[in-house]
């Protein structure tokens, strides 16, 4: 590809052998855990996809480059340095003009693994559509994303600092599909059921690899959201979550943030004041959608 696009020599090796590859966004490293745990869970996350047999692709921009696969220093640049901007697809090639370095959102991540060929993509949960959105019309591009990008995406929803019956919505009207891993509930990130419902239902990786064949075959131009819970024994206890997001919420009115700013604040805002609860739900989250992905890829190669 050209010099703007670099695929590791990992990820070049599993393309060539037609292996199972597992895309991973960046900006869940760089501006959705804290330091110095993210580059810690980005490294584990890596090693769950590998140590399913598949191969983990990390996309991110550096030095003005797309990579494909990142090596250890750059991960450890994505995670720990101040430089790295957070891109939607908009972004992505204003940074890769300047030579600068960038963290990949879902919507971006999607585009760039589709590109490289890659058809399965691992995350937390997904951006959406913002509580506020009828007087912000704050609506991640994420959804947008989704839409005309076929992808197999493993994640466990929203996180309820959106506007979940409106992000569903939104995926129906955007033709994403949805269906729930071993349920007919759609998870709420830190909790096991964000109380809406899933109409279809999935319940092993050769269900999804077969879904995915069909839409592959009927050339279905959006995204599949596989949407994979916590288990119940590991959410955050509703109280507690609910308190914590009102807070979160007011302090983000209080402090005026907007943009595409608000998902890293008020993933920030949950983190410090659970005292490390959500963090390690977060880490436990990533880990099973990884692994849950790694499987898929295995069962479509
Ligand atoms: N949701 C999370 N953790 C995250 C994100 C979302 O629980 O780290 C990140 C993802 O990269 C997602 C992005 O694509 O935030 C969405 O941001 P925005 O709402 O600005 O589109
Ligand atoms: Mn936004």
């Amino acid at each position: 590809m050209s010099g703007r696009i670099v695929i590791s020599p990992e990820v070049a090796a599993a393309r060539r052998a037609g292996g199972p590859i597992v895309a991973l966004e960046s900006t869940i490293i760089s501006h959705g855990l804290p330091r110095p745990e993210n580059l810690r869970v980005a490294r584990e996350v890596e090693e769950a996809i590998r140590a399913e047999g598949a191969t983990p692709a990390t996309i991110a921009v550096v030095n003005g480059q797309v990579r494909i696969g990142l090596d250890s220093e750059s991960l450890a640049h994505i995670a720990n340095e101040d430089d790295v901007a957070k891109v939607s697809i908009r972004d992505i090639a204003i940074v890769v003009a300047r030579g600068g370095h960038a963290a990949t959102t879902v919507a971006a991540t999607c585009h760039l693994a589709h590109r490289a060929g890659i058809g399965v993509f691992a995350t937390g949960g997904l951006g959406g559509v913002h509580r506020e959105a009828r007087d912000t019309w704050d609506e991640s591009a994420d959804l947008q994303a989704l839409s005309h990008t076929p992808m197999i995406v493993v994640c466990s929803g929203v996180k309820s600092i959106l506007d979940v019956p409106a992000t569903l919505e939104r995926l129906e009207t955007l033709n994403v599909g949805v269906v729930g891993f071993g349920t007919h509930r759609f998870p709420g990130f830190y909790l096991t059921d964000s109380g809406m419902p899933v109409e279809a239902r999935v319940d092993s990786a050769a269900d999804v690899a077969a879904i995915a064949a069909a839409r592959c075959a009927l050339d279905i131009p959006s995204a599949l959201v596989v949407a994979n819970p916590l288990p119940e024994s590991r959410q955050i206890p509703p109280e507690i979550h609910d308190r914590i997001l009102a807070e979160g919420l007011a302090e983000m009115e209080r402090k005026g943030i907007r943009g595409k700013a608000v998902t890293p604040a008020l993933i920030d805002y949950v983190h410090r004041a659970s005292g490390g609860r959500s963090l390690e739900a977060n880490t436990e989250i990533i880990l099973g959608n990884a692994t849950l992905a790694a499987r898929i890829a295995c069962a479509i190669a």
